[in-house]
């Protein structure tokens, strides 16, 4: 099965729903905690509670945020980070992101083969790249039980919330990340005799939340930095560059911005489009189309693993200017930016007054657009 990047909600919301259906454990439902811009003192001033409840005998959910986006801003982390469980405990990750996320336990070495092999090309368009199915569908089932043995979630959180459980039946420290985002969320579980003495689930939640709004107040403040950044210079022959961020990488995650977002330039400068290595985006002229092309498109597994998403190629393929120089009818793209991707820099010269928008088509649904004024010399 094949759909396109506009369907994708409806498939997640129907996984989604899925998912919580099939999670029948009577405690309550995920909370939209910490939705507040709450100042970096204030949340460091309630961070660590001096009392800390310890978790009531017998089986709990404990549950940690695999990764939140707010608007642009995606914070990329496990909140919190290392969790300390009994046997027997459960923990139900909820994940919401610009780009999804992975909850992957393996070993070094499957991990290892998974990311030598991040992206394979489409075997339904081979001109384009799918992500490696062994860690964008589900693997290994629910139980965590020692051995070593693969499990992941697959792909969820994208592009609404969603959760995934997992139980944890024998003792031991438990590492795990998300693969999409290896540079960022790293995990682990540690797993007590069943009469150990651990934190309770409410304190582990509210520790979550706590990292949460520090790192978007982390956020914030790395964006209003970025933007105070200097980046018109002179150049050649009177012309100006102008150097615009595609995409924000943050100590915690990423924004989905161009930085700056509106450009006022002139006839005959450059704009020089930059991304680090990390994350996936691009940049989109529609030209004289309707519509941008879709930035991916998702698969779902006919096996019920959940989904995969393919690098739409309309997007994904470099399409430069003509001769001529910038065209407004044209459709241009930088290709796919980011990570395992070749282009870092795009470069544009405008010649021709005018107000031109543009988007990363991947990131669209978190509001990744920008405009370029170009005056008359
Ligand atoms: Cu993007």
């Amino acid at each position: 099965m094949r759909i396109t990047a506009r369907l994708l909600l409806a498939a997640v919301v129907a996984l989604s729903v899925a998912a919580y259906a099939c999670d029948d454990d009577d405690a309550p439902a995920p909370q939209a905690t910490a939705t507040g811009a709450a100042p970096y003192a204030a949340t460091t001033a309630t961070a660590a509670p001096a009392a800390v409840a310890t978790a009531a005998p017998g089986p709990a959910t404990f549950r940690v945020i695999g990764g939140k986006a707010e608007g642009a801003i995606d914070v990329e982390m496990f909140m919190p980070q290392d969790v300390r469980i009994r046997e027997g405990d459960s923990i139900e990750w909820t994940a919401s992101g610009i780009e999804g996320h992975t909850v992957t336990f393996g070993t070094e070495p499957q991990l290892q083969a998974i990311m030598a092999e991040y992206l394979q090309p489409d075997p339904q368009d081979p001109e384009q790249a799918v992500f490696n199915p062994e860690f964008a569908y589900r693997r290994g089932g629910n139980i965590v039980a020692g051995d070593g043995a693969y499990v992941n979630s697959g792909f969820f959180g994208i592009p609404v919330e969603q959760t995934y459980t997992l139980t944890f039946t024998k003792r031991g420290l438990y590492e795990y990340l998300c693969v999409v985002h290896p540079f960022m969320m790293r995990g682990s579980v540690a797993v007590e005799a069943p009469d150990a003495a651990v934190d309770s689930p409410e304190d582990v939640a509210s520790r979550g939340a706590a990292d949460f709004a520090r790192y978007k107040a982390v956020a914030e403040a790395e964006l209003a930095s970025a933007k105070a950044v200097q980046r018109t210079h002179p150049a050649v022959g009177g012309a100006r560059v102008h150097r615009v961020a595609v995409g924000l990488t943050t100590n915690f995650g990423q924004v989905a911005a161009f930085v700056p977002p509106e450009l006022n330039i002139t006839a005959g400068d450059t704009v020089i489009f930059e991304n680090d290595d990390r994350n996936f985006h691009n940049v989109v002229f529609k030209g004289s189309r309707p519509e941008p092309p879709p930035g991916y498109t998702v698969y779902a597994d006919p096996g019920g693993g959940g989904i995969n998403v393919a690098m739409d190629k309309a997007s994904a393929r470099p399409a430069a200017p003509p001769p001529g120089g910038f065209d407004p009818a044209t459709f241009l793209s930088s290709g796919s930016m980011g990570i395992t991707m070749p282009r870092i820099v795009w470069r544009l010269t405008f010649t021709t007054p005018g107000r031109y928008a543009y988007t990363c088509t991947l990131h669209v649904f978190a509001g990744m657009g920008g405009v370029i004024n170009v005056a008359a010399r």
